[in-house]
């Protein structure tokens, strides 16, 4: 059979069912769609969605040529489980891993269950590996993987070089049921709204020392796709699956005016107005002749009603750290920009940033606090702690400090992720140790305070959560943070 399994196991050990369009699995969509235009069957498995995965994925052995596991970090728990079902009752079938872990570990290939790591993009890649396990051709010919060899060791084969975005197909979303995630909760509209996310580029032209973009490879560069053929996917989409909204799911939707420019023209002389979009974007882009107050009203005339910024800092020193290439001032001045515009945006921020101090965080949650009073349609995600990744100047000063990482993927498997990622504010060892209880506090506290219109929580609990918020705000302005004694308390309720 010409069968090609594609799975997703889930983010964390205690999952909940449950999904929305964010999480639509664009990069295995893409593999299956290249791999069905290639001939093969490809079968995507979402363990995040389909609470019988292991019944389907057995429906499909032993006759399938690879099963292949897309892993982020936190996935590899998971992903080591279904390896090992697989393995179990087909021992034969290839267990091939992609994604940004075993990218970022490619040495992941030494463990019993991973026959082969696909590094970085892998469209063509899985294409080539089929057609070479359909052969019966070795698979040192294939570009793009790491293989382990018991005399050789870890074998690289030829670099595989990054995908052309205008020969990619567009996305098929009939490979999988779409409507088990097109719903998805409209901050702007406090709904649920039709939505699916469409990428429209890959990479980012800029450097940002913490990000992904920047560690993986200088390689991956920032690559667009055509315009027009990019609206008449939108038009497509819209007709095909009746959306309300479609996420622009660039890292960095605004990083050519040009672009933009073309793109709003298009929505225009498509009449998809009535569509809302949702876009990446960054501060230093609101100034005059990029994006100003008459921009705004032109993009809000075309639909969009959502930008998502990385602001990470409210600290100069961070900003400079982390190379982000932006200012607070920058920042505010976005922010208020938009507030007078009726705009919704999302603000990022970071903490726990090796070099960063408590004055550093603390003006971050001022900065969080200027943001939040302009408008109620601010919303914010973090500060999120900083994760360290390989290849990055961050991640060395990291493992000065001590970073105790799992050494292979084993170790990683055996890690307690949950929704938070892989590391606790115990182990941020690159921060001062009595820092490490404010980041903790904030870690909680943040989302409940800032985020105060979009929670809804039972009685006790909002009770509970008004006096949290009082006493954060109290610390806020008098500069306060010594002996959180309201965060014990919590920790103490919940670890109960
Ligand atoms: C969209 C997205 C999501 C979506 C959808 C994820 C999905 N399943 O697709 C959602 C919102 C669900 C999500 C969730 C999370 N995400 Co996320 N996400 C992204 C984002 C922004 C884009 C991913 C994407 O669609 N890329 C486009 C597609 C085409 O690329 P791709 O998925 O990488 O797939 C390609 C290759 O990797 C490869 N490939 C992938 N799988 C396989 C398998 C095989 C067999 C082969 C051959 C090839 C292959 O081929 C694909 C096509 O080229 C990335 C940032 C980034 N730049 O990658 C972060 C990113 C992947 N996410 C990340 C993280 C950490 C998370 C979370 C775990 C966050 C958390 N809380 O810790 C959560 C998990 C949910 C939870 N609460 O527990 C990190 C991963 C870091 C790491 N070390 O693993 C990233 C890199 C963000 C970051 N800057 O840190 N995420
Ligand atoms: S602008 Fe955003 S996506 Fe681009 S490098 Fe910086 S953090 Fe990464």
């Amino acid at each position: 059979m010409n069968t090609v399994l594609l799975i997703n196991p889930h983010y964390h050990r205690n999952w909940q069912y449950g999904v929305d369009a964010y999480s639509f699995p664009i990069g295995l969509l893409s593999l299956a769609t290249v791999l069905s235009r290639a001939g093969f069957q490809p079968v995507i498995v979402d363990a995040c969605v389909d609470e019988n995965f292991m019944d389907t994925i057995r429906r499909y052995l032993p006759d399938t040529l690879f099963a292949g596991l897309s892993v982020m970090t936190p996935q590899v728990p998971h992903a080591l489980e279904i390896a090992a079902e697989i393995r179990n009752a087909s021992p034969d079938t290839p267990l091939v891993w992609g994604g940004i872990h075993p990218t970022l570990y490619p040495e992941s290939v030494t463990h019993p269950l991973c026959d082969a790591v696909a590094v970085g993009e892998g469209e063509d890649t899985a294409v080539d590996l089929a057609r070479a396990i359909w052969d019966g051709r070795d698979l040192e010919g294939v570009a793009g993987l790491v293989l382990a060899d018991a005399g050789r060791g870890v074998v690289r084969t030829a670099a595989r070089p990054l995908c052309d975005m205008d020969a990619l197909p567009w996305i098929d979303y009939r490979l999988i049921d779409a409507e088990k995630y097109i719903y998805t909760w409209s901050l702007q509209e406090l709904r649920m709204v039709r939505v699916i996310p469409v990428p429209a580029a890959r990479g980012c032209p800029w450097h940002c020392t913490f990000c992904i973009n920047t560690t993986i490879n200088a390689e991956r560069r920032y690559r667009t796709r055509d315009t027009a053929d990019l609206l008449d996917e939108i038009a497509h989409l819209v007709r095909e699956y009746n959306l309300e909204m479609v996420i622009l799911s660039d890292e960095e939707f605004f990083a050519d005016r040009g672009r933009v420019e073309a793109f709003l023209e298009g929505i225009e002389a498509r009449n998809l107005q009535h569509i809302r979009f949702n876009a990446t974007c960054r501060v230093n882009h609101f100034r005059r002749g990029y994006i100003d107050a008459s921009f705004l009203k032109r993009l809000r005339q075309c639909g969009f009603v959502n930008l998502v910024f990385g602001f990470e800092s409210g600290s100069p020193d961070c900003l400079e750290i982390i190379r982000k290439e932006i200012t607070v001032e920058q920042g505010l001045h976005a922010a208020r920009l938009l507030a007078s515009e009726n705009f919704m945006a999302v603000w990022g921020f970071i903490m726990a940033i090796p070099g960063e101090t408590r004055r550093d965080l603390v003006k971050t949650l001022r900065v969080m606090e200027k943001i939040r009073k302009l408008s109620r349609d601010n919303y914010f995600i973090g500060p999120q702690i900083f994760r360290p990744y390989p290849g990055s100047e961050l991640y060395r000063r990291a493992l000065e400090s001590g970073l105790d990482e799992p050494e292979d993927l084993a170790a990683w498997g055996r890690q307690e992720f949950t929704g938070e990622g892989w590391i606790g504010s115990g182990e941020l060892l690159w921060i001062r140790p009595e820092d490490r209880a404010l980041v903790e506090y904030v870690n909680y506290i943040a989302p409940v305070y800032y985020n105060r219109r979009y929670l809804g929580a039972r009685s006790v609990k909002r009770v509970f959560h008004g006096v949290l918020r009082t006493l954060f705000r109290l610390r806020l302005s008098l500069g306060c943070w010594v002996f959180p004694v309201e965060h014990r308390i919590r920790r103490y309720f919940s670890s109960r």
